[in-house]
């Protein structure tokens, strides 16, 4: 009998909480707050999410996350996604969330920060989640309105742990964002950020050295580079590698062409993870059940990349 990957303790380190917003949710938030959504159906929602880059994705992650206006919203799409990490033994989470995605909607910080973070300590207090919330970026604004959602976040600064950076990555390196990171930084914030997902190896080399970051989002492309390999094992630098939303987004062909079970055979400290589970079919152990059928994951390897999740955790794990 091989391992049970649905059983293994997981954590999840990469998951953007408006990612986890399922075709079905979308429409029953749609219809309580009188939007009206250009799909007929949940399956035709669903038929459209035939990607052919980050960006065809990003359009509809957008567009989708407009259902969300109240608190009660945010609430429920967290409750939805914790209630999965539970089935699935993912015991320890440390989502994003995209401030801007809202603010520029006039929802405000408050509403979706406590809708947030209302759903993940309740879920402390009723099956013993850890997490530790991230509030990221979306990089192709400019780093003045990054600074402006800092500043807006500032009165909820006991509600996240660190910062990240997302969205376009091609013509948006970390390096435009060096400024409000340093700030970031100086409030004792953590900094992550997406980098070697489309973008170059340069981009990841930026972000450890520019942004300071402890942890790579991605970084796959860091294949390209033997120097940033060898950097990223020797600091033992974490990569939140998102199998599943590779494939679906072009970055590699096909599950058997990923390269994340020679990353880790190469002594890196790489992490398994969802991104977006509502967008790319599936969660955690969707993406675990992946690499064994497409890449031959061993168990051994199954446990080493489970436990690697929370050997990068940036608090402490339950
Ligand atoms: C994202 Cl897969 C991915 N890449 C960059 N930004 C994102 N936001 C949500 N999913
Ligand atoms: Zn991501």
């Amino acid at each position: 009998m091989s391992l049970d990957l649905n059983a293994l303790k997981k954590a999840e380190l990469h998951i953007h909480i408006e990612g986890s917003l399922e075709p079905e949710l979308m429409f029953r938030l749609a219809e309580r707050n009188r939007i009206t959504l250009p799909y007929d159906s949940v399956d035709a929602l669903r038929k459209a999410y035939d990607f052919g880059n980050l960006q065809d994705f990003l359009d509809l992650y957008y567009r989708g996350a407009q259902v969300l206006l109240h608190e009660e919203d945010f609430y429920d799409l967290t409750k939805a996604y914790l209630d999965q990490c539970r089935a699935q033994n993912v015991t320890h989470v440390e989502p994003f969330f995209d401030p801007q995605t809202h603010t520029d909607r006039d929802v405000d910080m408050a509403t979706v920060i406590k809708g947030i973070t209302r759903a993940l300590s309740d879920a402390k207090a009723d099956w013993g989640l850890s997490y530790g919330l991230i509030l990221c970026f979306l990089r192709h604004l400019s780093e003045e309105e990054a600074q402006k959602t800092l500043d807006a976040a500032l009165p909820f600064r006991d509600h996240f742990i660190g910062v990240g950076l997302d969205s376009s990555e091609k013509g948006h390196p970390p390096t435009k964002f060096k400024r409000v990171f340093d700030r970031a930084r100086g409030m004792g914030l953590h900094a992550v950020a997406h980098a070697g997902e489309e973008g170059p190896p340069e981009y990841i080399w930026e972000a450890l050295d520019e942004l300071g970051v402890v942890r790579v989002d991605h970084g796959v492309r860091a294949t390209e580079d033997p120097a940033l390999m060898e950097r990223l094992r020797k600091d033992q630098i974490p990569l939140t590698v998102c199998p599943l939303s590779n494939i679906r987004l072009k970055v590699f062909d096909h599950m058997s062409q990923h390269p994340i079970l020679k990353l880790l055979e190469d002594g890196l400290r790489v992490t398994v993870n969802s991104d977006d589970p509502a967008y790319f079919g599936g969660y955690m152990t969707e993406n675990f059940e992946a690499l064994r059928k497409d890449l031959g994951m061993t168990d051994d390897q199954a446990r080493r990349l489970a436990q690697n999740g929370f050997d990068a955790a940036l608090v402490p794990t339950s």
